[in-house]
């Protein structure tokens, strides 16, 4: 079936509300067994039910296991945890494919050939365990403390984190941060005082109006996102859809807009320019609220619809009509804010643009609009330590990137390369796969190259993992505890990741590593549980859960409370954690700076004649590369095709189908992928999607399938408030290949 087939509530809808594990709306069968003598018998009766945390994506929704001689035979949302609703996404189903993976890393791996050459003899966990201290310890006593750097993304991070600090190293960086969110964070916390986080507390469900900028929900599958998205559209929202690509979304929106790549921030300040020019902004909330009105208003006055038009190529009329279904529906109307934003170099402005037009909106704190979020109490384990001082991070240099709210991971990279502003000699990777995810991948190899150490901490043996020096193997989300979970949200929750069945091989959880390796690095007071229940168990009675709540918690996988006061009351103030202490549409820490203090639109550099501006996205079935190798869900999208527009195509003699490589303006090039002749792509632009392309050969269902985005993604725009880097910035050719 193809994408365009489905209709709607196939494509959102995602997993039934399913108790005891009924059928998935559309997409999967919601029992999914990678053993057919179990798939002949389906669909069978369970044994047992063990409600955990979802780690296929970091939504996190809450997961029921459905157990059968003490196989898992089925993964359905959990009703008792907020996030999924009893609902999971197709790659929340389809986690047994991870869980029973026959490629999986089983034991610890010792490098035996060169670097990179994925060459390794299997060891006993103390062999692994006292070489890992061992070498980490002396490079910190030769170097110091924070010549150890960490790279790391998921749930099982923080143990290892509080490793590298309690060693002295602030080193540790996350790619969720400057390849991916950051900027959004950042033009938020400009303009609000307050970052969005995760998961966003957007009000999508009530919202009147809805612009999506590039989100494209309904391939970008966050769940309890896209179930709000599916409510907002079946009860009429006004939605507007700005992307190259008439993507999943921009087949449910009244307007797509289908907006000249790397343009969007001329089209934001076209929006907020008519909308103050005709005076549709939300004057009330904004004299109580906001600081810099006039400023921005002057600022903003370049950006006519004619000149708005010359950029983007969206129409006047289409400009003035959506800017005015938002501004009818206010505050009950919404610009989402994006999620992954590293586009162009110019993204925490973009984002800041954003902002400001969510501000005229007058959304904050409304019903429909961005909402206030709680948070459960959660108090940190009793009697840890304090950690020790140590330098600065070792991913900018003194006065850079000024707005950096995290590490970067970029910047440690470039660290490792340069030495400055001092070395780093050992890297410890947990759960990113670095040469596909860190833009210009030569980069990283020669990093790595630089190294003295690297050991990754991976459930697959992943491209990181073949540049190990030692590997250790990580169970799946299925097989383990992590720490407990209390993110903001609309209604306040706990959850609790648990193991459902035992690890497979010889594979163990992140904090029993951790814990492993402090206390053979004398560092084990800040690890002085026994096992991750004692942790568990001890944080919730220092936040003053009674045992009813603490069974209800093992038991039914969340604790939720209420929703709390999401929305402000009429005329009530709202504390704005700037300078001011209002929405800053003018901004003077920017200005201070030496940054624009209203966002100001420069023309990208465009692709030349015969090139295509490299775009990519998300397959609802897929997460980045950790799923390409997953049995159950290569069954319902196996390989990534290249999306160009027939038009193009006919230039270049190539039709629906063909091979091609892809070759960017460096001379970089991607492996063999298929071409998608398809009108549903702007002709400037090609697409895929990321995560395809793998180069690990024991990787064996997803070696050499597809192509990597990654590799031709050489050159990257550095944002200069906070260092994201754009990676939108590639242009390639095709070259058809012969078969
Ligand atoms: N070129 C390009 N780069 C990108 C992006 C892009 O679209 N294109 N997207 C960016 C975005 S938005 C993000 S958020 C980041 C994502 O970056 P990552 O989350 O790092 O992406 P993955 O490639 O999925 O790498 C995940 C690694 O973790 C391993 N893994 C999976 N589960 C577990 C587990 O439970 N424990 C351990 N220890 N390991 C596990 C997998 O086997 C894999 O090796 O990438 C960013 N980089
Ligand atoms: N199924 C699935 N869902 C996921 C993930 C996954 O791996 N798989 N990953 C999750 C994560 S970590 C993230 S960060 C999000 C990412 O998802 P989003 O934040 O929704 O999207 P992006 O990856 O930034 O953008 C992809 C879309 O932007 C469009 N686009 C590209 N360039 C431009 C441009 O210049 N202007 C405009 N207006 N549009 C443009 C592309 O055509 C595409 O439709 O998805 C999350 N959800
Ligand atoms: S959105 Fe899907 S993959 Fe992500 S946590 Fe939820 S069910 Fe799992
Ligand atoms: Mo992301």
């Amino acid at each position: 079936m193809s994408l365009q087939n489905l209709t709607r509530r196939k494509f959102l809808a995602i997993g039934s509300v399913a108790a005891g594990g009924a059928a998935l709306a559309g997409y999967l069968p919601g029992r999914i067994s990678l053993n057919p003598d179990r798939q002949a018998h389906w669909p069978q009766p369970t044994d047992r039910m063990v409600s955990t945390v979802c780690e296929m994506c970091f939504w996190r929704c809450g997961v029921q296991a459905h157990l059968r001689d003490g196989q898992v035979t089925a993964l359905t949302g959990n009703p008792a945890h907020p996030l999924s609703r009893g609902r999971l996404c197709p790659r929340g189903a389809g986690g047994i494919g991870n869980l029973y993976d026959p490629d999986r890393l089983v034991k610890p791996l010792i490098r035996e050939g060169e670097r990179g050459d994925e060459r390794f003899r299997e060891a006993e966990w103390d062999e692994a365990l006292d070489l890992v201290a061992d070498r980490l310890q002396g490079i910190a006593d030769q170097y110091g403390p924070e010549s150890l750097a960490m790279f790391y993304h998921g749930a099982g991070g923080g143990f290892f984190k509080t490793l590298l600090k309690a060693l002295g190293s602030p080193n540790s960086a996350a790619p969720s941060y400057a390849q991916c969110r950051g900027p959004r964070e950042v033009g938020f916390e400009l303009t609000f005082g307050e970052g969005l986080g995760s998961p966003e507390p957007l009000d999508l469900a009530h919202t009147h109006a809805l612009a999506l900028i590039g989100s494209h929900l309904g391939e970008n599958m966050h769940n309890t996102q896209v179930q709000d998205f599916a409510d907002a559209v079946d009860s009429g929202c006004h939605l507007i859809v700005v992307d190259p690509r008439f993507s999943v979304a921009a087949g449910k929106a009244e307007h797509w807009l289908a907006i000249r790549p790397g343009t969007d921030l001329a089209l934001i300040l076209g929006w907020i320019h008519l909308i103050l020019a005709e005076g549709w902004e939300q004057k009330a909330f904004l004299a109580q609220n906001a600081v810099g009105l006039e400023a921005l208003r002057k600022a903003v006055a370049k950006y006519t619809p004619e000149a708005v038009f010359l950029e983007t190529g969206i129409r006047s009329g289409q400009l003035r009509e959506t800017a005015r279904l938002l501004a009818k529906a206010a505050p009950h109307a919404l610009v989402h804010p994006g999620r992954h934003v590293t586009w162009y170099g110019d993204d925490a402005q973009r984002s800041r643009a954003i902002a400001i037009l969510n501000a005229l909106l007058g959304n904050w704190g409304q019903s429909g609009g961005i909402y206030l979020p709680g948070q459960m109490e959660l108090k940190a384990f009793p009697g840890l330590p304090t950690f020790p001082k140590s330098k600065n991070p070792a991913d900018r240099k003194a006065g850079q990137y000024p707005f950096a709210g995290s590490v970067l991971a970029n910047g440690l990279r470039e660290a490792t390369l340069s030495g400055e502003p001092y070395p780093i000699k050992a890297w410890l990777v947990y759960g990113t796969n670095l040469p596909m995810v860190l833009p210009n991948p030569k980069q990283t190899e020669e990093a790595i190259h630089n190294l003295d150490f690297l050991v990754a901490i991976d459930t697959m043996p992943a491209e990181i993992t073949g540049w190990a020096d030692v590997v250790l193997p990580e169970c799946t989300y299925l097989e383990r505890h992590d720490d407990l979970f209390a993110p903001f949200y609309r209604q306040p929750f706990l959850a609790l990741r648990q193991p459902v069945v035992d690890p497979i091989g010889d594979s163990k959880p992140a904090w029993w590593m951790a814990k492993q390796l402090a206390e053979r690095m004398g560092l084990g007071a800040w690890f002085p549980w026994q096992d991750a229940e004692e942790l568990i168990e001890g944080r919730l009675r220092a936040s003053g859960y009674q045992d009813d709540q603490i069974d209800t918690l093992f038991q039914k996988g969340a604790l939720s409370e209420q929703e709390t006061a999401i929305y402000l009351q009429d005329g009530e103030d709202y504390p704005f954690a700037t300078p001011s202490g209002k929405i800053e549409l003018y901004s003077q820490q920017l200005a201070d700076a030496g940054f624009d203090p209203v966002p100001v639109y420069r023309r990208p550099e465009m692709p030349g004649q015969g090139q295509f501006r490299l775009l990519t996205g998300r397959a609802p079935v897929h997460t980045f590369g950790r799923t390409t190798n997953n049995a159950v869900l290569l069954e319902h999208y196996p390989e990534n095709e290249v999306w160009v527009n027939p038009a193009a195509l006919r230039n270049l003699g190539l039709v629906n189908g063909d091979r091609v490589l892809l070759k960017n303006q460096d001379g970089a090039q991607t492996g063999p992928i298929r071409v998608r002749a398809t009108q549903r792509i702007r002709p400037d632009s090609a697409f895929m999607v990321h995560g395809f392309g793998h180069k690990a050969r024991k990787l064996r269902r997803a070696v050499s399938v597809g192509g990597d985005d990654n590799e031709v993604t050489t050159r990257f725009q550095v944002d200069p408030l906070m260092g994201g880097t754009g990676m939108n910035v590639n242009f390639v050719t095709l070259e058809k290949v012969e078969v």
